[in-house]
């Protein structure tokens, strides 16, 4: 063996910067070795580099001076040599873009081989014959989502850059604010915090550990998607709260993994149901007089419109703890109980973004009484604020970072060749593409909806409508994604693929490292390379306690025939004849180059010095602990330091949605509990729920970042992460209560269908006290894997059978949890008999279905 030689990589997946997670990995020839933390001060010494430590109540909590890596960053390597790699150019066998092009196959016939001239040449070709029939707005590209961490090599929206080139009217595929559905779409009209509607968090580590007396985690899983950003800190953090006393309240259906843990108390409450048992917390305050009604006066405007709808004047229903009981499945005295100890003691409260119901029916009514409740006990007090403990670092603003933070905003943005939108008229939300797609839309007759979004746009760009397809343009005829996991990531994944199946669509281009979901629709696919085989400059702000920038340098040869995201689209945008344009003149290096000097250096280091040692840290802000804490300015100034709101007040009342929206009851200015409406009857209150009797919890995964890494050995022999069946299929996992499963003869092991009227996905029964009667849980992300592409699925994905319809009337949010489903123990010996082919594919336990079943032999 060669000697072994080390790189430094971030191993994060959230696309670029936040949480990314640095790993020192060992290579030697050309394999990768191992994946080691990185270690902070190899360089630069503890003098430099300030390590920052919380003190309180007579204990010390300390940054670490080396990454808490998640587990997923030492599994990894497993998928960078996974089976599913597509190693090479591949066409679809029966897709002829002079001929038939039988759409109607997609999902069921094989791929071939091709070269990447011909590759890049069909897909040059594709867009050029497109753009002449139809118009440049009927060129759809997919280049937005979560992926690995890279810079030049952009993981997602390279092809933007290359359309930004051609034409400034292609379509563009928009992303709706998903992480902070709730809050975006209702929070942010009633406390402000654009863009996202949660924003003030400066220092409150610090606050809590001095302050907190109680923190209530209401949806948040602090051993899972904490991991996923922000590494293992988070998780120290609460073990140091529980040594210091801090009580940790979990409100969640499922007993979740930092539940597990951490909890002193688990309140386990019915799916999107909080709204209900807010309100009845809201009651016990009001009638007992617990609540801040200074704070309230000077802080809050339309608290009375609030109280009406509490106390019952509205509706002739007090929203008493025993209204809320039978609805949320929280006893009154419980209820009864958490309202007295959060009025007694200095309470918080906690989430990773939200709790997978800030991603439900109605979501922003849940985050609207969230707000109402802090508010009612005095939002910015020591000790009373919300805190999120993920992107820890995100903006680089002290307003937005919980932990101590840097002292200075060091970014390689500048070299970033990623998506790149704004350019472009046209665009759908990305919850409306199938209902784009698969309607009838015209410009005359168009499809509209409220919001750009792409997760972040100011509060009034909610009050404005936008049209697909755009004026004068046709539909989109092409589709080209970089981002192929729409099927097992978003709303109505079997909506998704009747669009993808449409013969409206001529053709499906797919770029990505691995053969999976939406890739299996394609007609056109790219192999594309892992950041372990590209040469790039990265950035890491989110999970180590310092900024990092740092150079990544390639590990091993990019497999096969692979390319980078920027190189393959490069290809086509030589066959184009717009390289030049589209790489702006810059080769690589000097693109890394450019990421460097553009970025904000707390010293003075050439880009040599910068090789040579591999990385660079900011050190902690000396001032740190001076920094405001969440709300403080607001709270002791509200003049001073108003709030984003038309009032700049917490609006109880909101003054702008009454203005925009006055005949919204879906969201009507002040917070209401929606069971179920005209647009949503996902709720166990409504007659549906007959048929379909459990609500589905569908939260990010344990073992996987959203639709990453589900083929990985490591993380499938854990014993959580797959259950496997009699027919030694691993199938994804699904909690039901013993209870439930008696009554239906479901036993541990067992394989199970969940379905609804929208189709259904197969997993494997897990019988547990972790999840309320009622409920069932099954992680979301999980492999694709047809059985009736459209209608049924072995793999487990069951954002296949969620809602296609969006949050509310005027809110084009995600519904991707907390919709009703059934559940019925199957016989897959039986399936099998049915479905042979499905049934019949190539299977590897360790890694999943194999590629091979899509690929036709030379
Ligand atoms: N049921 C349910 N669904 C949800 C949610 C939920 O709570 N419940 N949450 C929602 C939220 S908050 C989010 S953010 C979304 C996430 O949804 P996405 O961001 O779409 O999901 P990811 O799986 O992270 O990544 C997108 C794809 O990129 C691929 N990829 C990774 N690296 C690269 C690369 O270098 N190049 C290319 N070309 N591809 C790459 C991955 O394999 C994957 O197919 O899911 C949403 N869906
Ligand atoms: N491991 C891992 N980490 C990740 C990700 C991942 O896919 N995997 N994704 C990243 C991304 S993009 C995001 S946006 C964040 C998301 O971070 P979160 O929003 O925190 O994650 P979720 O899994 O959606 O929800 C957290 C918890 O909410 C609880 N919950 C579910 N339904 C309800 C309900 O109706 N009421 C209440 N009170 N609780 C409920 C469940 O216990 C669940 O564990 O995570 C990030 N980190
Ligand atoms: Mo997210």
């Amino acid at each position: 063996m060669s000697e072994e030689r080390t790189v430094y990589k971030s191993t994060g997946m959230n696309s670029f910067g936040i949480g990314a997670n640095v790993a020192e990995v060992d290579v030697a020839d050309d394999r990768i070795v191992r994946v080691r933390p990185m270690r902070y001060d190899k360089e630069y010494s503890a003098d430099y580099l300030k390590p920052w430590t919380i003190k309180a109540r007579g204990s010390e909590f300390h940054s670490s001076m080396k990454a808490l890596l998640p587990p997923y960053a030492y599994a990894y390597k497993k998928r960078i040599y996974s089976k599913n790699r597509i190693l090479y150019p591949y066409k679809r066998i029966d897709w002829d873009p002079r001929g038939e092009r039988h759409p109607e196959n997609r999902g069921k016939s094989k791929f071939v081989r091709i070269s990447w001239d011909e590759a890049a040449t069909l897909i040059a070709d594709e867009i050029t014959r497109v753009k002449d029939t139809y118009g440049l707005p009927s060129v759809f590209i997919q280049g937005d989502g979560h992926g690995e961490t890279k810079v030049v090599h952009a993981s997602h929206g390279c092809a933007t850059r290359l359309m930004n080139v051609l034409g400034d009217d292609w379509t563009y595929q928009a992303r709706q604010p998903d992480s902070w559905e709730g809050w975006y779409w209702g929070a942010k009209h009633m406390w402000g915090q654009d863009p996202l509607g949660q924003f003030d968090m400066g220092n409150l580590l610090l606050d809590i550990a001095e302050n907190t007396d109680m923190l209530v985690f209401c949806g948040c899983d602090m051993e899972t998607t904490t991991w996923g950003w922000q590494g293992q800190i988070p998780s120290q953090y609460c073990f140091w709260l529980t040594e210091i006393g801090v009580k940790q309240v979990y409100i969640c259906p499922d007993l979740n993994y930092g539940a597990a843990v951490h909890a002193d108390k688990w309140i386990p409450v019915l799916p999107n149901t909080d709204a209900a048992l807010m309100a009845a917390v809201a009651y016990v305050w009001m009638t007992e007089g617990t609540y801040d009604k200074e704070y309230l006066a000077s802080h809050a405007v339309g608290f009375d419109w609030f109280e009406y709808y509490i106390s019952g004047k509205e509706d002739g229903q007090p929203k008493t703890p025993e209204w809320a009981a039978p609805i949320c499945g929280v006893p009154s005295r419980q209820i009864k109980a958490l309202a007295h100890e959060w009025a007694k003691r200095p309470t918080s409260m906690a989430h990773g973004n939200g709790g997978s119901f800030i991603r439900s029916c109605y979501s922003h009514e849940p985050a609207r009484f969230e707000v109402a409740l802090m508010t009612m006990q005095g939002l910015g007090k020591p000790g009373r604020n919300v805190v999120k403990f993920i992107e820890w670092y995100m903006y680089g603003l002290p307003s937005q970072q919980p932990a101590p933070c840097y002292s200075s905003n060091m970014t390689v943005g500048a070299a970033y060749r990623g998506w790149d939108f704004v350019q472009t008229k046209s665009f759908i939300t990305k919850t409306l593409v199938p209902e784009a797609i698969l309607g009838d839309y015209t410009y005359e007759h168009p499809l509209t909806w409220q919001g750009y979004t792409v997760a972040g746009w100011p509060r009034e760009d909610q009050y404005k409508t936008y049209q697909y397809p755009i004026p004068g343009a046709q539909g989109i005829h092409m589709i080209w994604t970089d981002t192929p996991c729409w099927t097992t990531c978003w709303n109505g994944g079997n909506r998704m693929i009747e669009a993808l199946r449409s013969e409206k669509i001529e053709c499906v281009v797919a770029q990505q490292p691995w053969f999976e979901n939406d890739c299996l629709f394609a007609d056109i696919l790219l192999p594309i390379n892992t950041k372990y085989e590209e040469r790039d400059i990265g950035q890491d702000n989110g999970a180590a306690p310092f900024g990092l920038i740092y150079l990544e340098e390639q590990a091993v040869k990019p497999l096969g025939e692979s390319k980078s995201d920027w190189e393959a689209v490069g290809e086509v945008a030589k066959k184009l004849g717009v390289y030049d344009e589209y790489v702006e003149g810059r080769s690589l290096e000097e693109w890394i180059q450019l990421g460097f000097e553009s970025a904000e250096k707390p010293l003075d280091l050439s880009f040599d010095e910068f090789k040579e040692k591999g990385y660079l840290a900011a050190p902690t802000r000396d001032d740190w602990e001076e920094l405001p804490r969440g709300f403080e300015l607001f709270y002791k100034d509200p003049e001073g330091h108003p709030l984003s709101t038309p009032t700049g007040k917490v609006e109880f009342y909101a003054t702008a949605l009454a203005e925009h929206f006055p005949d919204d009851d879906e969201r009507p200015p002040v917070p209401h509990f929606i069971p179920y409406g005209r647009r949503h009857q996902e709720s166990l209150l409504h007659p549906r729920s007959e048929e379909y009797p459990f609500l589905i919890v569908s939260n990010h995964p344990r073992w996987r970042i959203h639709a990453n890494m589900d083929d990985i050995p490591w993380l499938r022999e854990i014993p959580t992460c797959k259950v496997t069946g009699p027919d030694g299929y691993k199938y994804e996992p699904v909690w039901i209560n013993p209870q439930d499963a008696a009554e239906r003869g479901i036993e541990d092991g067992d394989v199970v269908r969940l379905y609804n009227d929208r189709g259904w996905v197969l997993g494997g029964a897990v019988l547990t006290e972790r999840i309320r009667p009622s409920v069932v849980y099954q992680d979301h992300g999980a492999r694709v894997d047809p059985i009736e592409p459209g209608v049924s699925d072995r793999g487990g994905a069951n954002n296949l059978i969620a809602p296609n319809k969006t949050t509310s009337q005027n809110a084009p949010g995600e519904v991707t949890s907390g919709f009703l489903v059934n559940i019925e123990k199957v016989d897959v010996f039986e399936l099998a008999q049915q479905y042979p082919e499905a049934f019949g594919r190539a299977y590897d336990a360790d890694e999943g279905v194999e590629i091979m079943n899509w690929i036709q032999e030379a």
